[in-house]
């Protein structure tokens, strides 16, 4: 039996309004809100490990400027997010501890390695290419600050899958050797990358009660059907393969049939397993240990700021 202030809630969410941190939501939606805008916080800060590694690496002056900004615009969606999660009453350092102590999850997708300059461009076409197809249906989440983060964030993360796809096809257009590269960091991202949606929808756990309150407006298979039928003509026009044998048109369904990921090797990496889990957590908390006299040192300056203005 549903309280008043339940029913009150509910009738809202079905009108399509916004929830304001202020207004009074049911604790499993706050709860809800908290794992998924936080897990999704820290995909972008670990994000940044990945692609962090190449920027001293980049091919040309130019390509280096390009990725730095990417890098640091995901830092910049890290911030909006943790904000609209800080919103719901939790903090950001108690958000950091949770992950620091395995309690919160990160995006699976950046416990895969890159390994060449490629892979760059992998992760801006297929990995921003996931998280906007993505992101775009979250505008519409019933969440106001989430919604209104994911709608200035989709505007950058486009840039950031062009200039993905814009490294790609320098590289397939180059020689044979720069082309084979293309094709290599395609076969090891693109399952990774349809993983990011999560696991099928008759395994989620959460899919049902969140699009009850529209904080989730598709389900993880809906959005992974679209991402694969939008980017298979985008491989078409670079000249590379889908590592997938039973990719077909579907008339039918106007969809592409195509094979699962590897659920076992899903379910390993988000368990802790995959190849660069370790590594990532140990950069992340390295840089919390080394920012700790940095924090400190902001902090007893706020302190002392309104002492001064008295004076
Ligand atoms: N990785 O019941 P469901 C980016 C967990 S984009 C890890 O279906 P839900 C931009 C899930 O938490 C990437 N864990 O869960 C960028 C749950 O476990 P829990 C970030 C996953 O929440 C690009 C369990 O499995 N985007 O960073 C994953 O309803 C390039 C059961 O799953 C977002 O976070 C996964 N892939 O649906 C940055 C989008 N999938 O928590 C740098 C917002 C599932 O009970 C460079 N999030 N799990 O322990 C969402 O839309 C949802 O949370 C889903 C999962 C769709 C990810």
């Amino acid at each position: 039996e549903m309280s008043e202030e339940e029913k009150t809630f509910m009738a809202r969410i079905e009108k399509g309004e916004k929830i304001e941190p202020k207004d009074w939501m049911p604790e499993g939606y706050r709860k809800t809100l908290i794992r998924q805008i936080g897990q999704h916080a820290h995909s972008e800060v670990v994000g940044q490990l990945p692609e962090g590694n190449w920027i001293t690496r980049a091919p040309t002056l130019e390509r280096k400027a390009i990725l730095l900004a990417k890098v640091q615009d995901e830092a910049g969606h890290g911030l909006y997010l943790y904000s609209a999660a800080e919103t719901l009453g939790i903090s950001r350092d108690e958000m950091t501890e949770l992950l620091h102590a395995g309690k919160m999850k990160y995006s699976s997708i950046f416990n895969y390695p890159t390994l060449n300059w490629a892979d760059i461009g992998a992760v801006g076409w297929l990995v921003d290419g996931a998280a906007i197809m993505n992101q775009v249906a979250l505008q519409r989440t019933s969440y106001g600050p989430y919604s209104r983060a994911m709608i200035r964030i989709c505007k950058e993360e486009s840039f950031h899958q062009r200039q993905g796809y814009d490294l790609l096809i320098k590289m397939c257009q180059g020689s044979p050797e720069q082309k084979a590269m293309a094709q290599d960091a395609m076969n090891r991202f693109w399952y990774p990358a349809l993983m990011m949606f999560g696991p099928s929808d008759k395994d989620s756990v959460h899919s049902e009660q969140s699009m009850a309150w529209k904080i989730k407006i598709n389900t993880n298979d809906e959005l992974r059907q679209k991402f694969v039928d939008q980017t298979v003509p985008q491989a078409e026009y670079l000249g590379l393969t889908i590592p997938d044998e039973n990719l077909v048109w579907n008339e039918e369904r106007g969809s592409y049939d195509f094979t699962q990921p590897d659920w076992n090797e899903f379910f390993d990496v988000i368990a802790g397993n995959g190849p660069c889990n370790k590594d990532r957590m140990a950069a992340r908390i390295n840089a919390w240990k080394d920012g700790e006299w940095f924090r400190e040192g902001l902090a007893a300056y706020a302190k002392k700021l309104p002492l001064r203005k008295q004076a």
